[in-house]
């Protein structure tokens, strides 16, 4: 088999996706996922001007040597645009992969390890109130893990929670908009907020929270060790990663576990974080971490060091990395849990698939390949729209850490 084409879509049905498509002579095609969430130009760009035309006319089945050919070869290394791109071609290559043998990609990586995958709804609320009974709407639907952010008194807005009412969606259209942080009314904030849902809903429930990087290790010791008469899933992105000994700080301090890697794009990120058990859950996904082929071999390594996947799974990753996820989530033996943001139904209807979701669970279907589709007529109804995420400021106006 050759492939014949590669090209790039991009549509934005409620928000921006990039999708790669590749094509080949047995008339099958598979897609990846491209989306860097405010650069997406970016990573179409790349493909379009720098690997595309490298890709076509090679096999599809060598999905290892073209990797090591797209990251070795460049000589440039690494950085979310270049990976991200990469990922995609990766991605659809194994979509083809599983098309050409009529198996669903789960089977490619190791078969079935688990019935269902556990996953994490997001409950958010302008206040601890708001926050306890969105917590109740995601139980009532089923969710048996949920990730709990709000408010807090002394900002006027918090990134991870809605500034209105309908559904959350990190980035914004038009240019960044900027919010506010204060650490120490934070800090003081989360425990109780934690209190009140277990005093509400019991021990049964998972929970997890999200810091987005905004606490000095020291901080999240702090937080970490306040948390954990609440027995957290996990307390995420508690610090910036760059410093990967930082994490050795917090982890002296607090059995709170903890996650981390939704910015990485390399086992290089995470290479100290998981060989000195620094941390319980890796974040990196498919899409931004280069691909299922590098991240196949992340998660070998991360195994042997007891850590294990907590897969990205927000709006900005479009259905086609969800169901790359959700068939890597099923295959590998140390699988945590998949976050779950469930699209909009405009999304939805542009990327047909097979997954679902029951009982809390999510489920790949089994569909050869990824199981995705991309109905190119719907999305060129939804041109490109120029989108970020927020700035974030503390009181005086310093920027925070993302
Ligand atoms: O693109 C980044 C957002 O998806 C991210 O900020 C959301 O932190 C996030 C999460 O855990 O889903
Ligand atoms: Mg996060």
């Amino acid at each position: 088999m050759k492939i014949t084409k590669a090209s790039v879509n991009i549509t934005s049905p409620g928000r921006n996706f990039v999708t790669l498509k590749v094509e080949t002579d047995a008339g099958l095609y598979g897609l990846g996922d491209g989306t860097l969430n405010g650069r997406e130009l970016a990573v179409a760009g790349y493909l379009g001007d720098h690997l595309i035309p490298c890709l076509v006319g090679r096999d599809p089945f060598d999905t290892e040597d073209i990797w090591q050919y797209f990251y070795r070869g460049a000589y440039w290394r690494r950085g979310s645009v270049t990976m991200t791109a990469i990922g995609a071609i990766d991605m659809a290559l194994w979509d083809i992969k599983g098309k050409a043998l009529n198996t669903p990609l789960y089977n490619l990586l190791g078969g079935k390890s688990r019935n269902g995958i556990l996953a994490y709804a997001h409950a958010n609320g302008k206040d601890i109130d708001h926050a306890l009974e969105d917590v109740a709407r995601h139980k009532e639907l089923g969710y048996k893990a949920i990730r709990v952010q709000s408010g807090f008194p002394g900002v006027s807005s918090t990134y991870g929670v809605p500034k209105g009412a309908g559904r959350y969606e990190p980035a914004e259209r038009g240019l960044p908009s900027e919010q506010q942080w204060a650490t120490e009314p934070y800090l003081r904030h989360v425990p109780r907020l934690f209190a009140r849902v277990r005093e509400q809903f019991g021990e049964e429930l998972h929970l997890l929270h999200d810091c987005h990087h905004r606490l000095t290790p020291i901080e999240a010791a702090r937080l970490g060790k306040e948390l954990e008469p609440f027995h957290l899933f996990w307390m995420e992105d508690p610090t910036p990663a760059e410093l990967q000994e930082g994490y050795r700080i917090i982890r002296e301090h607090t059995t709170t576990p903890i996650a981390v890697g939704e910015v990485f794009n390399s086992v290089w990120d995470a290479h100290d974080l998981i060989r000195n058990q620094w941390i319980d859950y890796l974040r990196m996904t498919l899409a931004h971490g280069g691909g299922i082929t590098p991240m196949k071999k992340a998660a070998d390594f991360a195994a042997l060091y007891h850590v294990r996947t907590g897969f990205h799974g927000a709006t900005d990753l479009s259905p086609v990395c969800m169901a790359a996820a959700l068939h890597f989530d099923t295959a590998i033996h140390n699988f945590g849990i998949q976050e779950h943001m469930p699209h909009s139904g405009e999304t939805d209807a542009v990327f047909p698939h097979h997954y679902s979701f029951k009982d809390g669970f999510l489920f790949p279907g089994d569909a050869p390949g990824l199981g995705v589709d991309l109905d190119e007529k719907l999305a060129a109804q939804y041109p490109y729209q120029r989108a970020y995420l927020p700035v974030n400021r503390k009181l005086d106006g310093t920027l925070t850490d993302w």
